[in-house]
């Protein structure tokens, strides 16, 4: 298959390199480079790492993908799309994976024709320098449909699965995407505040504020027609807080290092969809000002 990667993030990176073993990948970035080279550190220390090679930003070359994956931050999905919809072709299939929720309406506007279908991953990457990516979690990606045409695209699951297990599609993406959000809502808001690795949350002074954070989403995902209980979501966030317990997370780094955050997208987007059902989130809310102060905070220096 012809793939076109958009986004080079580490996320994006990692997809590239995997998919590139059984495909043909070319990525479109934003320096508008014709060409990229990852250098992959695998998960296992004793493996080697890879080189990987890429043709980058040939507008023929994505206009002849039979397939293009959108990995880019959550605030960087309308200008990808805007950058890219003018190759397309309308029947290309596109993917568009990223933390959070709320970029679905924006997708279906720019792309009406196109098949859309959106992923979640818990697997993890990491960029220690500009040329190399480091996978430091393996976790489930789904894949699933976001209009009736995607819907036809269901074997592009098998090739995910294939490059990087496991992947598996999912019927109502929007289920996974709810608890991605919810493990997000838990989460990164807590480690950036606190400048600390996930396995930091372990500890019992958080314990009550991961309660109340979960006990908030619950009620907002069960509004939205995902049934959930609050212990049964902590127990997940403990769950996550546990197998990555050494990374940090990615509002964690967004924070040190001075860029944008996904915090509209993540605990921003539970806001808006708590409002609509009239539920209370004072929780969230306050760690959504606290991580908008700290992105002004970082902005004003
Ligand atoms: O998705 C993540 C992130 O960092 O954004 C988690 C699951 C919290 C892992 O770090």
């Amino acid at each position: 298959m012809k793939l076109t990667v958009v986004g080079a993030g580490a996320v994006g990176r990692l997809w590239g390199c995997k998919l590139s073993l059984q495909h043909d990948v070319h990525f479109w970035t934003r320096d508008n480079a014709p060409s990229l080279t990852v250098q992959l550190n695998p998960l296992a220390a004793n493996d080697k790492s890879t080189i990987c090679h890429f043709s980058a930003n040939q507008p023929p070359v994505l206009t002849d993908a039979d397939c293009i994956l959108v990995i880019v931050k959550a605030f960087q999905v309308t200008q990808a799309l805007k950058d890219i919809r003018r190759h397309l072709r309308p029947e290309t299939p596109v993917i568009i994976m990223h933390n959070g929720m709320g970029s679905q309406d924006i997708a279906r506007k720019l792309l009406p024709k196109n098949p859309l279908l959106y992923a979640t991953t818990a697997q993890a990457a990491f960029r220690p320098d500009e040329q190399q990516v480091s996978h430091t979690g393996i976790g489930q990606t789904w894949l699933g449909a976001l209009n009736t045409t995607g819907k036809k695209h269901k074997a592009l699951a098998d090739e995910l699965d294939y490059a990087l297990p496991p992947c598996q599609w999912h019927d109502d993406i929007a289920y996974p995407l709810w608890q991605k959000l919810a493990i997000n809502c838990a989460i990164n808001p807590l480690t950036a505040i606190h400048q600390c690795r996930n396995g930091e949350l372990a500890n019992q002074n958080y314990s009550q504020q991961l309660t109340d954070i979960c006990h908030e989403v619950a009620q907002v995902m069960t509004a939205e027609g995902y049934p959930i209980n609050s212990d049964e979501l902590k127990q997940l966030a403990d769950k996550v807080i546990k197998a990555t317990s050494q990374n940090f997370s990615s509002m964690n780094q967004d924070i040190c290092q001075h860029r944008p955050t996904e915090i509209d997208y993540i605990t921003g987007y539970l806001i808006v969809r708590a409002k609509a059902h009239g539920i209370t989130v004072p929780v969230n809310t306050r760690l959504w000002q606290q991580i908008k102060q700290l992105e002004q905070h970082n902005n004003d220096q």
